[in-house]
């Protein structure tokens, strides 16, 4: 009898256990070093966020631009809601500190460009996530052939996962990487405002420059964590 309980009381532990871990699998070993969220942060994620820890005034902005045509978030009731039918698209309108903020209680950390350059372009320096091939139908870019006009839920475009398996690496929005500062961040892989050529790996941008294709309804980002 004794021994049953025992039995009962690790079957049940295990399973709490298994309730209670980390959700690893939706992160990407890259190498050994490090590991990446295998899609972009999405809208309900980044709401849930925000229900915790409120809309913050950091820098020169808050965290997540509300308010906005394009913003796919918005208030109800006192509560942050991704707008009808965005629950899984990526977040957009979200500044580098609200990108940095979001890691740092997801217990994560923003990708150095170094980082997310080894996730693109895999160990033999590819253009692409997934290679040399064209982009077509491989990354959600600038107009609607691709099937989406604007953002596309993550994991739309299997064809254009990096080896490691992370999704829209290239394209859907660009992503804010690791930096001393605001000012200094850089962008990766373009959007669905882009072409092609701003979807390779070597691809960068920054708010601060000149170019135009930059807008804040195109860029998002996703987390990476150290492995031990
Ligand atoms: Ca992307």
């Amino acid at each position: 009898m004794k021994r049953i309980m025992l039995l009962l009381l690790a079957a049940l532990f295990l399973q709490r256990a298994a309730q209670a871990a980390p959700p690893d699998s939706a992160m990407a070993a890259i190498g050994t070093a490090f590991a990446l969220d295998r899609h972009e942060v999405t809208n309900s994620q980044y709401a849930a966020f925000l229900n915790e820890k409120g809309n913050q005034r950091e820098g020169r902005t808050l965290w997540l631009e509300l308010g906005t045509r394009f913003s796919l978030i918005e208030m109800q009731e006192g509560r942050f809601v991704p707008k009808a039918g965005f629950d899984n698209h990526p977040v957009i309108e979200v500044s580098w500190e609200g990108a940095r903020a979001y890691c740092q209680w997801a217990g994560k950390r923003l990708p150095t460009e170094q980082e997310w350059h080894r996730a693109c372009a895999g160990t033999g320096g590819w253009s692409y996530p997934w290679g040399e091939e064209d982009a077509e139908g491989r990354a959600n870019l600038f107009g609607d052939k691709d099937g989406y006009a604007r953002t596309a839920p993550g994991g739309r475009f299997p064809a254009g996962a990096s080896p490691e398996g992370v999704m829209d690496l290239a394209g859907n929005v660009w992503e804010w990487t690791a930096a001393d500062s605001a000012a200094a961040a850089h962008l990766r892989g373009g959007s669905w405002v882009n072409g092609k050529s701003m979807a390779k790996c070597t691809a960068r941008a920054a708010v601060s420059s000149d170019h135009s294709y930059v807008k804040s309804n195109s860029l998002g980002f996703r987390c990476a964590r150290s492995l031990p």
